[in-house]
């Protein structure tokens, strides 16, 4: 096909900005494209075309123009700014790699968990990525992630950009389809992906040394295509991301091990937060439950009810 057919070609988005969509035609060619009238219409109305939609386009005059967006199969949905709208952030994404480091930025447990909430409510699989082994001679924070999340039944790559450690491991993931890399920034995501595929040369930061908190390497969501032909978006820091729409019942059935507990509470609708007897709060008692993963239980559930469902 020529570029001045007009048979629609497909594609998928890779980068939304101001107007402007970076497109990724069939057989890899990249487009910027514009949306036509009625896919603006669609998408002022809150369904946004974001990275990963799978689009047809048209050839008009000498531009790109989407005609059409495809239902997605997962959406990355998050708590926008200011907490009253939805941001989609990516979509028809299947796997998940929450990612995080053993130090440098600290490893927040509550974001972990709130980040495998968020990938279990998007329709994605998800795993756990350990990055900068290196900084962790000792192995004690690595030991005890990867006991409390394998324990949970998540796989759990240990990986470091500086030793080379887990990178086959990673790619052999990423290579497989389409998925994202999700967590705070600082942790290694961008330098992660250039290590698995140096010609995608993103942009990486340093730690700033007086927080040691990432900085925001990262502007907006790109999806790339690695060269074995897997696709994965690079997401800027995910350090404080609410849930949207989540209501309590789902958030209690995105933490796996509560489940036997559960359903041996004798309490109808037991939310499993203060009642003395809750088999739940017994199995946390009894250390078979992590209190980590119970406290950020307790906290997403609170959140998710406030939120979303707390209205009478
Ligand atoms: N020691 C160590 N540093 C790493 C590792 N991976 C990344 N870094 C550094 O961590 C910082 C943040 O990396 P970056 O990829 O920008 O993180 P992102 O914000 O998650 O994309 C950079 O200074 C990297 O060089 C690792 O495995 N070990
Ligand atoms: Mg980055
Ligand atoms: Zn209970």
């Amino acid at each position: 096909m020529t570029d001045g057919s007009q048979a629609a070609t497909h594609g998928v988005v890779c980068a939304a900005g101001g107007g402007v969509y970076e497109v990724r035609l069939e057989g890899g060619r990249m487009v910027e494209a514009a949306l036509r009238g009625r896919v603006k219409l669609e998408a002022r109305a809150g369904d946004k075309v974001v990275a990963g939609d799978r689009v047809t386009l048209m050839r008009w005059r000498d531009a790109w123009v989407v005609e059409s967006v495809e239902a997605r199969t997962t959406a990355i949905v998050r708590r926008g700014r200011g907490g009253r709208r939805a941001k989609i952030v990516a979509a028809n994404l299947d796997t998940a790699l929450v990612v995080l480091a053993t130090r440098d930025p600290t490893a927040s447990y509550q974001l972990i968990d709130r980040l495998l909430v968020i990938a279990e409510t998007s329709g994605m699989q998800s795993l756990l990525v350990v990055n900068k082994a290196d900084l962790d001679p000792q192995r004690r924070i690595v030991g005890e992630l990867t006991a409390l999340y394998g324990g949970i039944g998540y796989p759990v790559l240990v990986t470091s950009t500086a030793t080379g450690e887990g990178l086959g491991a990673l790619r052999t993931e990423l290579c497989r389809g389409a998925a994202a890399l999700v967590g705070p920034s600082g942790v290694g995501k961008s330098s992660l992906l250039n290590a698995v595929d140096p010609a995608l040369s993103l942009r990486t930061g340093e730690l700033s040394g007086r927080t040691r908190k990432g900085r925001h390497t990262t502007v907006g969501v790109r999806l790339v295509a690695l060269a074995c032909g897997g696709l994965v978006a690079d997401t800027p820091g995910f350090g404080d991301v609410g849930l949207w729409d989540v209501a309590p019942d789902i958030v209690e059935r995105c933490f796996p091990e509560l489940e036997g507990p559960r359903n041996e509470c004798r309490f109808a609708g037991c939310a499993h937060l203060k009642d003395a007897g809750c088999a739940v709060r017994a199995a946390v008692e009894r250390g078979e439950v992590a209190e980590s993963r119970y406290r950020s239980y307790v906290a997403l559930r609170e959140e998710s009810e406030s939120q979303n469902h707390g209205m009478p």
